[in-house]
């Protein structure tokens, strides 16, 4: 049996990217709920990301969204980050808001707005220089929502086109990671439906180009961890979009629906050297909260996240692969599961305390004054969603 000690040091290397839109108003297509305090700047959504950080010590950059977070001057804002304690992160651009795309971004048949695409992407990239960005995140909401509607093989080699003219752009210590999603908003065919074909296109652009595994962006049923171990094998697992769903893609708070695949997924990302030293895989939440408050909703993320790698990390791997090796089923079976049922909260909280934490996050923040403060200063102005 591994002891919670002897992985004490170990869970001091998780780090969590927060997304600046999960502080943001958002919601379905039939409504968006607006709430108090809900930040109405750039600055004020990485305020909340820096208090999620102060309380938690897990969440030490925030991710942006571009034209979402689009400021004047981008080395300010990430000063003011610094100051406040955390980092610019992962720099997602977005090409799915404006009417140009209706028919495709990267992929449309027009070259006029494939240009526009790409260019989008380099601005980008320019952003990304002076936050000190190391990835810039592409997702596409390209795709069809009828049979013929679109030449799906050339809408490929122009995605091809497309994201070689992004990737040479980027300096060498910056990398291009290309998200999947089997559906949504293109109902017949999109263009990144799945892994393999992020692979195939990050395979063409080089080392530096890697796959986001998106937990919400797959059929229901899907073994997700195969596809991270499959990923960590060939040195092309970027960066998690965490989150978890029900039925389609729900961005929901990660563990809330299925704690157990989060720990699957979990032990395959240690198993496959995707945590701690010399790893380079960003774990970065992809959420909303439409009914939940936002601050802390992505509190109990990314403390559902260091409670399930923390199980993970207590694993008996020697131990199962014994049982694996003496072709013991269902001891190694046992074995597995012994770790994912292990109750590790007292623990953690005694490990939170002994280095400067709160033992409980989620109280301290709620007795904090916090909320209260926003309520009072955010008024007026527009709150920030999804534009
Ligand atoms: C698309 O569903 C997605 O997962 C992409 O990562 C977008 O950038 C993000 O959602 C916006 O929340
Ligand atoms: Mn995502
Ligand atoms: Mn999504």
């Amino acid at each position: 049996m591994t002891t919670f000690d002897e992985i004490a040091t170990r869970l001091e290397a998780l780090a969590i990217e927060v997304p600046s839109w999960a502080y943001g108003n958002s919601g379905t297509r039939f409504k968006v709920f607006g709430s108090p305090g809900t930040p109405r700047t750039v600055e004020e959504k990485i305020a909340d990301a820096a208090t999620v950080h102060r309380f938690t010590g897990l969440a030490p950059s925030v991710a942006l969204h571009i034209p979402w977070d689009l400021v004047d001057d981008f080395a300010r804002l990430r000063e003011y980050a610094e100051g406040l304690g955390v980092a610019l992160g992962t720099i997602n651009s977005n090409t799915f808001q404006d009417d140009d795309y209706k028919l495709g971004s990267l992929t449309h048949a027009d070259p006029a707005v494939r240009r526009k695409a790409v260019q989008h992407n380099l601005d980008c990239i320019e952003v990304m220089h002076a936050t000190g960005s190391r990835d810039l995140k592409i997702w596409l909401a390209d795709g069809t929502n009828y049979p013929g509607q679109g030449d799906i093989r050339a809408r490929q080699d122009w995605l091809a086109e497309g994201l070689a003219e992004i990737y040479v752009q980027l300096s060498d210590d910056q990398r291009l990671v290309l998200e999947y999603k089997f559906f949504e908003p293109a109902f017949y065919h999109t263009d990144v439906p799945d892994w393999g074909t992020s692979l195939v296109h990050c395979l063409g652009l080089g080392d530096r180009a890697k796959v986001c595994l998106d937990t919400g962006h797959h059929a229901p049923g899907t073994n997700i961890e195969f596809i991270v171990a499959q990923l960590l094998r060939l040195g092309r697992l970027g960066s998690f979009d965490f989150n978890s769903r029900f039925y389609a893609d729900d961005d929901l708070i990660v563990g809330a629906a299925d704690p157990f695949q989060l720990f699957r997924i979990l032990v395959e990302v240690i198993r496959g050297g995707g945590f701690g030293q010399g790893s380079d895989v960003a774990l970065m939440l992809d959420q909303c909260h439409n009914v939940e408050g936002k601050v802390p909703g992505q509190i109990r993320s990314v403390l559902n996240v260091q409670e399930m790698t923390a199980r993970a990390l207590l694993l008996d791997t020697a131990a199962l692969e014994k049982a694996r090796v003496a072709g013991d089923v269902l001891l190694a079976n046992e074995i597995y599961m012994d770790a994912f049922y292990t109750d590790v909260r007292r623990d953690l909280a005694a490990w939170r305390e002994e280095r400067g934490l709160p033992a409980d996050p989620m109280r301290a923040y709620l007795e904090s004054g916090y909320q209260a403060q926003i309520e009072a200063e955010r008024v007026g102005g527009a709150q920030a969603g999804w534009s």
